[in-house]
């Protein structure tokens, strides 16, 4: 096993794990929440393997008490959770539900009375499905509202949050959720989702504006994306074309607007075939133009790209054995290859070089912003047994991943923090119960929590790092 060098990190480093809240918390009709496109999409026939949905999940409405006692338990400095939007406005506008407010108020103490740092995501994809019903993400209104919801939750909370996240991985809300249709709302509709990717930057912007003016002074801001590192096939000019084409949608689509107020025109003149861009107004770009305290990146997987070679039409296959539109709208000439490798039990490749890749090229386009990896791990068919999960593979990957963090650090990259993905085995959205990121194992028939292998291995390195 790799052997992560502790004294690569630097002082201050944050040591923590993350969650969301449809995937953890259940209790969907309780305290006075509403429903999300979550709960509509899950129990929808067809849309999530089994039937899963997220009505009981890990219970953690009700457990979070014993789940804050697991973060303690493993030393972490930071955790990472969201605030289920319909938990406080139940139909994403008017009203605030003040019992909603009061759970994550309880959570935050819990947090603080641990010494642990509280990192929020205030959108992780349960969008209030009243704002779905009005339009959803393709409609201007949900940006607007969505920083209404930001600045109610900014004031309650105000000082007590060490980063305030805006959304996480918007790419997935716009085309996973309006494009190929695997996550919620489930539609299939292209220029919707180039219409969503806006009106979630337009979000972000206009929620940021709208914390910084209720926040304290130095409260720090960021916005997780699952940047895609991209590498194309081979160094042949019809591969590196399909490469920039991917990174285009991928990431220029998120990057561009957030740092340098604008889309990429290569992006924009390629898509006219497929949206008019009307949705953009003028002063647009510049209210996106929020840039953040400090940049959360999501890594699993490295994306291996080549232009097509003879006929298709750029469906990919799904999970669930049916075919479907790619997510990457405008990318139907680009193969997506499988890279070489082992996998996780999600199929994606593991390759912690794409990790070290990654943070470099996101130090080379914006050096002076800082780095927090908002998440990172793998799932693999974990089993309890004689009380204990011996998750290897999992070490494995995670030694290998921070490995790659702490050459990063040594090349010049800043990187504030790492927040494994997961703290609990939890709703995987189409996969349902089926795929297991926790460091502890969850028993979904009797909510029994078992820390893996991993866990003790994660607090013992944490534990080092300290002593170092
Ligand atoms: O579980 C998800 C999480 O909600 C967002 N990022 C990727 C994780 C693993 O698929």
């Amino acid at each position: 096993m790799t052997e992560v060098d502790v004294a690569a990190f630097p002082d201050g480093f944050l040591w923590g794990a993350a969650t969301a809240a449809y995937q953890i918390e259940g209790a969907v009709t309780e305290g006075g929440r509403g429903p999300s496109i979550w709960d509509t999409f899950s129990h929808t026939p067809g849309r999530v393997l089994a039937g899963d949905t997220g009505d009981v999940a890990d219970d953690h409405y009700h457990r979070w008490p014993e789940d804050l006692d697991l973060l303690q338990e493993l030393g972490v400095d930071a955790y990472r959770f969201s605030i289920a939007w319909p938990r406080i406005q139940p139909s994403g506008s008017g009203p605030v539900n003040h019992a909603g407010l009061d759970h994550y108020q309880r959570l935050v103490e819990g947090l603080l009375e641990r010494d642990i740092t509280p990192v929020v995501t205030l959108y992780h994809w349960d969008l209030p499905q009243a704002l779905e019903d009005a339009g959803g993400w393709p409609h201007r209104d949900t940006a607007e509202r969505f920083a209404e919801y930001a600045s109610i939750v900014g004031e309650v909370l105000g000082d007590r949050i060490g980063v305030w996240g805006t959304l996480n991985e918007p790419w997935c809300s716009a085309f996973l959720g309006y494009a190929s249709g695997v996550h919620a709302p489930g539609r299939t509709d292209r220029a919707a989702a180039l219409a969503a990717a806006h009106h979630l930057n337009l979000g972000h912007g206009l929620a940021s504006q709208a914390l910084r003016s209720v926040l304290p002074a130095g409260a720090q801001l960021t916005i997780a994306l699952n940047l895609h590192q991209i590498r194309p096939a081979s160094d042949a000019e019809e591969d590196l074309a399909a490469a920039h084409q991917v990174d285009d949608v991928g990431n220029g689509i998120f990057l561009g607007p957030l740092f340098d107020g604008a889309y990429p025109p290569t992006l924009l003149e390629r898509l006219r075939p497929v949206t008019d861009w009307a949705f953009v107004r003028d002063g647009d770009e510049a209210r996106c133009h929020a840039p953040v305290d400090v940049l959360g990146v999501n890594y699993y997987t490295p994306t291996l790209v080549r232009r097509r070679r003879g006929s298709g039409d750029g469906r990919v296959s799904h999970a669930h054995g049916e075919s479907r539109a790619t997510p990457f709208v405008g990318c139907e000439d680009v193969e997506f290859l499988q890279p070489p490798g082992d996998t996780t039990t999600m199929g994606w490749a593991i390759d912690a070089t794409g990790l070290e890749d990654l943070l470099l090229a996101v130090h080379h386009r914006v050096p002076d912003v800082p780095v927090l990896i908002t998440e990172n791990g793998a799932a693999f068919d974990d089993v309890v047994e004689d009380g204990r999960v011996r998750d290897t593979v999992r070490i494995d990957y995670l030694a290998d991943h921070l490995a790659a963090v702490g050459r990063a650090i040594e090349r010049g990259v800043d990187v504030r923090g790492y927040l494994l993905w997961s703290l609990l085995d939890n709703f995987e959205w189409s996969f349902g119960y089926a795929r297991r990121f926790g460091l502890v194992h969850v028993d979904y028939d009797t909510q029994t929590r078992t820390p893996k292998d991993s866990a003790w291995w994660y607090r013992d390195l944490i534990a080092r790092y300290r002593q170092r």
